[in-house]
């Protein structure tokens, strides 16, 4: 269902707003907006507090301007088009100019609908089922009579490469969306990659060898939980440990009395059994240890206080292992 068309914002001073922690969904979703509306109105990006590294090096790579900050007040735009979310928690600081603006708010996104909405006047295009903004971007563009030039084009393919986890998620539709995007963008596949993807640094490649080499490994049933120990990019160390075998990892380290955990999980364990890091281990951390937990089905964390990294890590296995206990085809045992 389409809302509103591109024709609203004409002659217009328009804020495109990201959510906090911007992206490549989000910043490429507001870039192609922002290269099809400049031509016929004043446009400003702004991405509130933080930009994922490969959002930054698209939004570098491709010259699209943003600011982190726009003050608290949006008074000075006549309305707000905001990219990739639909709740003032994702907003981070601008949460509080969004929610005082008083103008008309126009909102595309593809995540599930917040409880509250964003505002008053708001006109939203929010379908759950597009598997990134870029999307629905790409159809708004398209019922909007708007050409597809290159640089919009190329913002199209390159969100929904990310959003669709390199078309993990995607259906036909995304992958005829992608052909016609692809084909205007004047590039080939591996030239948008290169626009976006971020080597990994020495630091991160011996962290990610050193969670595998000291790793523990632990069988619950048919699924593999591994946990280590790194001294720096846990998180990533535990994506790379699910990447080798692991269902669910857990990668943590404790530094002059601060703890931090990582979990990952794989797309298998999370549909068949229904499993959620945060709700079932990281929510549940801070029980036993001082501090906060919380995430995703997938990708969750716990920041506190610790000096014992072994005992989070196995506390989270210990809480993994409830979750399971009982289900059919349960045993444990570690693997030495
Ligand atoms: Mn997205």
């Amino acid at each position: 269902m389409l809302l509103f068309a591109l024709s609203s914002f004409k002659r217009k001073k328009v804020l495109i707003v990201t959510h906090s922690g911007c992206d490549l969904d989000a910043i490429a979703a507001a870039a192609a907006l922002y290269f099809s509306l400049s031509k016929r109105s004043q446009v400003k990006i702004l991405v509130p507090d933080h930009i994922a590294k490969p959002a930054k090096a698209f939004a570098s790579k491709m010259h699209i301007p943003y600011s982190m900050n726009l003050g608290s007040n949006f008074s000075s735009f006549d309305c707000l088009l905001i990219v990739d979310f639909n709740s003032l928690e994702m907003a981070g600081s601008a949460a509080k100019a969004i929610r005082q603006f008083n103008g008309k708010i126009f909102l595309i996104d593809h995540h599930r609908k917040a409880n509250e909405r964003i505002g008053k006047n708001v006109a939203a295009f929010i379908d759950q089922d597009a598997v990134a903004s870029c999307e629905l971007v790409f159809r708004l563009l398209q019922r909007s009579g708007s050409p597809l030039g290159r640089r919009e084009a190329t913002c199209i393919a390159a969100g929904i490469v990310a959003d669709s986890a390199y078309f993990l998620t995607a259906n036909s539709s995304t992958f005829s969306i992608m052909a016609e995007a692809l084909e205007k963008s004047g590039k080939s596949f591996s030239e948008l990659l290169s626009l976006f993807s971020i080597p990994k640094s020495f630091d991160q490649k011996i962290a990610a060898l050193k969670a595998a080499k000291r790793s523990r490994i632990f069988r619950l049933g048919k699924y593999v939980v591994a946990t280590s120990d790194v001294g720096a990019f846990e998180a990533d160390a535990a994506s790379t440990l699910v990447k080798i075998g692991a269902d669910i990892a857990f990668v943590g380290d404790s530094e002059e009395g601060k703890l931090r955990v990582s979990g990952r999980a794989s797309q298998a364990v999370l549909k068949s059994a229904r499993f959620d890091l945060a709700r079932h281990v990281f929510q549940l951390l801070p029980k036993q240890f001082p501090g906060s937990g919380g995430g995703h089905a997938g990708a969750a964390g716990f920041n506190g206080q610790g000096n014992d990294i072994n005992a989070a890590l196995m506390q989270c296995v210990s809480l993994t292992k409830q979750f399971f206990r009982g289900k059919k085809g349960f045993f444990f045992k570690e693997y030495t």
